[in-house]
C-alpha cells in the first residue's frame, strides 16, 4: 500500500518533504488500523443484548404502603368479631363456674365446637387435646380453656401453613391463576391482590380471563385503573384461554413481576367449565413453563361447609396450590377455615375481612388464632 502511494506522489524535492511525507503516510496507516480495531470491537446487532425492559412505573399505592401492621390487626380484629362473638358466647357460659371438666362439658364443648363449623375432625381433635392437658381434680374456667384451644388452634394452623413465602419464578412473571365459584370474590380478591403486590413494590399486570360478562371485564379494569395496573382484556365472548395467552406474552416482554388472572365463576359441579379451566392451564402452559405458578382458590367463608365441597372439587381437577378466604366479616363462622386447612393440605395464602384493598392480607395462623379467641 505504501509503495503505491509513493509511486503516484511527486518525487520529494529534499529530506523535509520526505519527512513530512512519512509522517502523514504514518499517520493514515494509525487511523486505519484504530478504525479496524474499533470495528472488530463492536458487536454485531444480534449479538447486542437488547435493553433491560424498564419496570412499569409502580408507585405503592396510597394507605396500604403506608398502613402499619397495627392497623391490619386492628381490621382482622373487628373483621372477626362475629366469629369471635359467636364462640364466646356458646363457649364462656360453659365454663362460667370454675369446674372440673366434666365428660358433660367437654361432650358440649365438641357441639359449639362442631356447630362453628369447625368440622367433626377438627372439633375430635381439640376436644382430645383438652382432655390430655387438664388435670382431673382441677377446676377450669373460660379463660383457660381459651387458652388451650388458642395455642392448639394456632399450632395446627402452623403446621398445615410453615413460613411459605411466595416463590418468584428466576425469569418471567410469578402467574397466580385465580378460580372460584360464582360471586365468592374472585374479582376483587384481585384488585386486593394487586395493592398487596405493588405495596411490596412488585410490578403487576392484570388478566381478564372472565370473559363470559362484559361487566367482568370492566369491574377488573376498574380496578387497574384505580391502582394504575395495566389489564389485558380482549372482548366479552372471547376464548378466556386465549386471553389469559395474550396475559402471559404481554407480561413476559413487559418485564412485569407479577400476572394476576381472573376466571368466570364456575360451578365445580359442571363439568364442561372445569374442562375449561383445565385448557386454560395447559395453554398457559404453553405460553410460559410452569405456568400458572400458583392457582388459588376462593372460597367464601360466609357459605359455611358448602365452601368445604368446593374445595373438594376443585383440587380435584385443579391442582389448587393455595386457597383465599374472603368475607370472614361477614360471618360467625370463621372457623370454617380451621376446618379446611385441617382437612385438606392447603395452604390459605390471603384472607379477606373486608371490601376495601386493604383488607385482604396474607395469612398468618397466630394472628388468626388470637383474633378469634381475644
Ligand atoms: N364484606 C366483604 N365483601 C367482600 C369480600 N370480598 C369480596 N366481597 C364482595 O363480594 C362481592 C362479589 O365479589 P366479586 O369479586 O365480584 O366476586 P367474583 O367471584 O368475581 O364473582 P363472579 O365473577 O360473578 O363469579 C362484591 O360485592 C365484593 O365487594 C370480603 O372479604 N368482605
Ligand atoms: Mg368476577
Amino acid at each position: 500500500m505504501l509503495e503505491s502511494l509513493l509511486t503516484v506522489l511527486p518525487a520529494p524535492s529534499d529530506s523535509t518533504s520526505l519527512l513530512l511525507l512519512a509522517v502523514g503516510v504514518f499517520l493514515i496507516l494509525v487511523s486505519v488500523a484504530i478504525s479496524l480495531w474499533y470495528r472488530s470491537k463492536r458487536k454485531s446487532p444480534e449479538e447486542i443484548p437488547s435493553a433491560p425492559t424498564s419496570k412499569p412505573p409502580f408507585p405503592p399505592p396510597e394507605g396500604l404502603s403506608k398502613a402499619p401492621v397495627s392497623a391490619w390487626l386492628a381490621t382482622l380484629h373487628s373483621g372477626l368479631s362475629k366469629t369471635r362473638s359467636a364462640l364466646q358466647a356458646s363457649l364462656e357460659p360453659l365454663f362460667a363456674g370454675r369446674a372440673a371438666l366434666s365428660p358433660e362439658r367437654l361432650e358440649e364443648l365438641h357441639e359449639v365446637l362442631f356447630r362453628a363449623d369447625l368440622g367433626i375432625a377438627t372439633a375430635d381433635k381439640l376436644v382430645h387435646h383438652v382432655k390430655t392437658v387438664v388435670r382431673t381434680n382441677e377446676t377450669y374456667g373460660w379463660n383457660e380453656i381459651k387458652t388451650i384451644l388458642q395455642s392448639k388452634i394456632c399450632e395446627m394452623l402452623l403446621a398445615k401453613n410453615p413460613a411459605l413465602p411466595l416463590r418468584y419464578p428466576e425469569k418471567g412473571p410469578l402467574v397466580i391463576l385465580i378460580v372460584g365459584v360464582n360471586g365468592v370474590g374472585k374479582t376483587t380478591s384481585i384488585g386486593k391482590l394487586a395493592a398487596y403486590f405493588r405495596s411490596q413494590n412488585k410490578s403487576v399486570l392484570l388478566c381478564a380471563g372472565d370473559t363470559f360478562r362484559a361487566a367482568a371485564i370492566d369491574q377488573l379494569k376498574l380496578w387497574g385503573e384505580r391502582l394504575g395496573v395495566d389489564t389485558i382484556a380482549q372482548l366479552p365472548g372471547s376464548d378466556p384461554a386465549a386471553v389469559a395467552f395474550d396475559g402471559v406474552n404481554a407480561a413476559v416482554s413487559r418485564g412485569y413481576e407479577v400476572l394476576l388472572i381472573d376466571t368466570a365463576g364456575r360451578l365445580h359441579s359442571k363439568n364442561n367449565l372445569m374442562a375449561e379451566l383445565d385448557k386454560i392451564k395447559r395453554v398457559l402452559a404453553k405460553a410460559l413453563a410452569e405456568a400458572p405458578h400458583e392457582t388459588w382458590l376462593i372460597i367464601d367463608a360466609t357459605t359455611g361447609q358448602n365452601a368445604v365441597q368446593q374445595v373438594k372439587a376443585f383440587k380435584e381437577v385443579a391442582e389448587i396450590s393455595g386457597i383465599i378466604a374472603t368475607k370472614l366479616d361477614g360471618t360467625a363462622k370463621g372457623g370454617i377455615l380451621i376446618g379446611i386447612n385441617e382437612q385438606f393440605n392447603l395452604p390459605i395464602r390471603f384472607i379477606g375481612v373486608g371490601e376495601k384493598a386493604e383488607d385482604l392480607r396474607p395469612f398468618n395462623a397466630e394472628d388468626f388464632a388470637a383474633s378469634i379467641f381475644s
